[in-house]
């Protein structure tokens, strides 16, 4: 049989299995090999009853996604699941692990649907900006109602066999060798000929029109304005499945497929989703990873004990050390305050609470740390302290145990200078909230040793975190990209545009809050302590922007002080425009000389993507960053930058590099002294010489 698909006959029961691991998912191959095998049972005047059944973890989890960029190619996904749906002989689907998008077309193209408790089914193509484009909004709905398919494809989340029982979704839930039951069924099927089946009815939906049309208004009155285009078309679609007849119906699901395929949100959506894969594939993957299982923390602040929250959650043991009684009750408390927040949302039983409370220890002596496997330091952000820190703990950890940093941007190479042993020393920076940011940074220093990196990511993988390869710089990846936001921001802000005009257009884009909102809400004391310390090494001829000090100088630290770009009067949540603000701006800029100018929020947006690139491009120059999706990887998870832009590299992509490096270099000369900012460097000639994108350096 064609690869990926194998045919077992025992009696009048033919199985068709398929078997293309990792996930079964449904790329050409699969597709041609599925037609191939049901024409070929067809054909079996010995066969009565097929079984559709898959190998492996899972059924398929979809079409394969890496596929959509090319041509399609016959017999597309559709044409299979019409071939299942039209197949003479009764068709049982033997589901299991995860039934999704195409996978779950697949399955409504047969007769019957049985799976084990413990299956998943869903349409998650919404997430990658699409509508599920094999039938999906046409077979759902004409079986459970528009009701239950409007919300599954519209959510893109998964239910459990129990709902899909209640929905009609599937007909029975087995034990868990589903194949045999299935074989079981079918074997009944082709005993009892054809006019015995169970009434089956696949378009039960569509019989009480009223309801049906009551739940398509409903969905489409809850629409938002700045949604992406999805959501609007998966509603016109499902309305299609009542309005129109089947074939129509299929023909208008796949030219709204079409048209979101085509889409730059949908490109960038799915650029995202394989870029989070693709990061965990570093040099060192190779690598044997040292076992960890129980970890010590040093420093109960608010990232120590959001990283302790973590890894209890993934089931490790953790001794969390402090240097004092009240510090370390602080941090415990922190803990259990999270752990009770689990609890009253129902994400955490009372029980495992208390288990995970059982693996936890706090003390005050470093002492404690002696039996440990890893150590993740997360005391304050002060390269002498950390040193002392790790040079105490060199002397107590045992030999092979590990030496982890949580810093965000200092040099690791120095820190690991401080011990003994440099080759057991990494950078694991994680983001706060750290129980909920799924990004972790692996900072790898000069003589981090491999098996160090392959156990950092197989840490967060455990820890359910994207792991991202960074190399030492000031700020790795992420704070550095962030630094060159902030600065074209702040050069926008002292050429004439507001704070509030810039959170404005950058919140336009698609960012949860503006660059001066963000800072306020982290502190801006934060930034200003970087500036200090750099500001001995920073170069007087270089476009400075002030404005920033100016405001900590008069106790501004942001909403912990009730005021920063923003006033926050009484702890409000939200910030108000401030005229005081305004005016420290403009006073600024007269020291400067500068005669404020208009500026268009496009050239907001524009600027800050740009500078965010070009910071990027620097980043892949000089090897800190393994390739351009990783570093969108970052930014997504880490920073905000709006999903459905796929990040800044994706971004530079989409905008085209040659229009885009002739507007920094235009930027560049027209900014004077904050040139530095904006010059291009090497790789965007390279690059656009050759007619490449960033994405052709990202492997695959
Ligand atoms: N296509 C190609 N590769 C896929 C894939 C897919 N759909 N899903 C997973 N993989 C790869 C993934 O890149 C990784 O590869 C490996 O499988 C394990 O995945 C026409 C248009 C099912 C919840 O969106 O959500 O059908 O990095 O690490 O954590 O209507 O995979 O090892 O080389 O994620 O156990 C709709 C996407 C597609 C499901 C399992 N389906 N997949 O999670 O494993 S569009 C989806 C997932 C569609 C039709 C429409 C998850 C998972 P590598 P993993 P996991």
């Amino acid at each position: 049989m064609t690869e990926g698909v194998r045919i077992e006959v025992t009696g009048p029961v033919a199985e068709i299995v398929i078997d293309n691991p990792p996930v079964n998912a449904i790329g050409r191959k699969l597709r041609l090999a599925l037609v191939e095998a049901f024409d070929a049972v067809e054909a079996d005047p010995a066969v009565q009853a097929v079984v559709l059944s898959a190998a492996g973890r899972t059924w398929p989890v979809g079409a394969d996604i890496r596929e959509f960029g090319l041509p399609p190619e016959a017999p597309l996904l559709p044409d299979v699941c019409n071939r299942i749906a039209d197949c003479e002989k009764p068709v049982v689907a033997a589901l299991h692990g995860n039934v999704l998008g195409g996978g779950l077309e697949l399955a409504l193209g047969a007769r019957y649907r049985i799976a084990p408790e413990g299956t998943r089914f869903g349409f998650p193509e919404v997430a990658l900006g699409l509508i599920p484009g094999a039938g999906g909004t046409q077979r759902l709905p004409r079986l459970v109602g528009a009701g239950p398919a409007l919300d599954m494809i519209l959510s893109g989340a998964a239910i459990g066999t129990e709902r899909a029982l209640e929905i009609g979704l599937i007909d029975a839930v087995g034990e868990n060798d589903i194949a045999a039951e299935a074989r079981a069924l079918a074997s009944e099927f082709a005993t009892l000929g054809q006019e015995a089946y169970p009434a089956h009815d696949a378009e039960r939906g569509l019989k009480d029109p009223v309801t049906f049309v009551e739940a398509v208004d409903a969905a489409r009155a809850r629409l938002r304005a700045e949604q992406l285009p999805a959501p609007a078309r998966i509603v016109d679609c499902v309305e299609a499945a009542l309005l129109l007849p089947f074939e129509s119906g299929m023909a208008f699901e796949r030219a709204a497929f079409e048209d979101l395929l085509a889409s730059p949100e949908s490109a960038a959506l799915r650029h995202a989703f394989l870029a989070e894969r693709r990061a965990a594939r570093v040099p060192e993957a190779s690598a044997t990873p040292r076992d960890i299982s129980h970890v010590g923390v040093v420093g109960g602040g608010m990232m120590g004990a959001g990283i302790t929250s973590s890894l209890l959650s993934a089931g490790l043991r953790v001794t969390l050390v402090e240097r004092d009684v009240d510090a370390l009750s602080a941090g415990l408390a922190q803990i259990a305050k999270t752990h009770e927040r689990a609890v009253a949302k129902g994400r955490l039983t009372p029980a495992a609470r208390g288990e995970e409370w059982s693996r936890l220890r706090g003390s005050t002596d470093l002492q404690a740390l002696a039996p440990v496997d890893l150590v993740i330091e997360a005391v304050t952000e002060d390269e002498e302290v950390k040193r002392e820190v790790f040079a105490r703990l060199d002397g107590v950890l045992r030999p092979g145990a590990i030496l982890a940093t949580n810093t965000s941007y200092l040099d690791i190479n120095r820190i690991a200078g401080a011990t003994q042993r440099p080759e057991d020393v990494i950078g694991l920076h994680f983001f706060a909230p750290a129980p909920v940011m799924r990004l972790l940074e692996v900072v790898v220093a000069e003589r981090t040793a491999p098996e160090i990196v392959a156990t950092a990511f197989d840490l967060a993988r455990r820890l359910g975190k994207v792991a991202v390869r960074a190399g030492v710089c000031d700020g790795f990846i992420g704070n550095r990209i962030l630094t060159a936001y902030r600065t074209a921001a702040d050069f926008l802000m002292e050429d004439g545009a507001s704070p509030y005009q810039i959170d404005a257009a950058m919140k336009a884009y698609g960012f949860p809050m503006g660059p001066y909102a963000a800072q306020d809400l982290s502190g801006l004391d934060i930034s200003w302590a970087r500036r200090k310390r750099l500001a001995a090494t920073r170069d007087p001829a270089r476009r400075y922007v002030a404005i920033g000090d100016h405001l900590c100088e008069a106790g501004r630290l942001g909403r912990k002080a009730g005021r920063g770009y923003y006033l926050y009067p009484e702890g409000a949540r939200d910030g108000q425009e401030d005229p005081e603000v305004l005016a420290l701006i403009s006073r600024g800029r007269l020291e400067k000389g500068i005669t404020p100018r208009r500026v268009s929020s496009e050239e907001i947006r524009a600027r800050c993507v740009a500078a965010m690139a070009n910071e990027g491009a620097r980043i892949l120059e000089e090897g800190v960053a393994l390739r351009p999706s990783d570093i969108d990887v970052v930014m997504l998870l880490g920073f905000g930058f709006p999903r459905h832009r796929g990040g800044p590299m994706q971004a530079a992509d989409q905008r085209g590099l040659l229009a885009l490096r002739n507007e920094l270099r235009g930027y560049a000369a027209a900014d004077g002294p904050g040139a530095w900012l904006w010059q291009p460097g090497a790789l965007w000639d390279e690059l656009i010489k050759n007619g490449k994108k960033f994405a052709s350096l990202n492997g695959d």
